[in-house]
């Protein structure tokens, strides 16, 4: 049932101090760290991590964010690891996403929206394989 997820927290939130607290709500739900760094992302690791983007309006200014400044990279497993860390975040646009998640409390923001979490099982192999190629299963 334990299942691994990748998760990013963004440059926003490492810029507005933001990493304790959201670690801490993983945490507080009782999700495991399996693997942690803080690190930037390259052009070309934005391009692979969001290759069903990369043609889009939005892609420029998104790839600009997230290269921009340090983020932390995380594997994040439990039960049903993928729904739950989803659920945690809340919806993509922090201005509607519910109150309660992280997004809903924290980010008033589209692109600013603080986290990245796998949207998927397949998501989450292709994503933890380009963020940590050596503990891809
Ligand atoms: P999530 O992080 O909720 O999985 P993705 O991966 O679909 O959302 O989108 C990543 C980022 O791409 C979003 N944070 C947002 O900045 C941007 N984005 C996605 N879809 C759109 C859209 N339709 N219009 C503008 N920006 C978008």
């Amino acid at each position: 049932m334990s299942e691994r997820t990748l998760v990013l927290i963004k440059p926003d939130a490492v810029r507005r101090g933001l990493v304790g607290e959201i670690i801490g709500r993983f945490e507080r739900k009782g999700l495991a760290i399996e693997a942690l760094a803080l690190r930037t992302m390259d052009v070309a690791l934005a391009d692979q991590h969001y290759a069903e983007h990369v043609e889009r309006d939005f892609y420029p200014p998104l790839r600009d964010f997230m290269t921009g400044g340090s983020l932390v990279s995380m594997i994040v497993s439990g039960d049903e690891a993928i729904t739950v860390v989803r659920l945690l975040i809340g919806a993509t646009d922090g201005r509607k996403a519910t109150p309660g998640s992280i997004r809903g409390d924290l980010s008033l923001s589209n692109r600013e929206n603080l986290v990245h979490a796998s949207d998927s099982p397949e998501s989450a192999k292709r994503e933890i394989s380009l963020w940590f190629p050596e503990l891809a299963l």
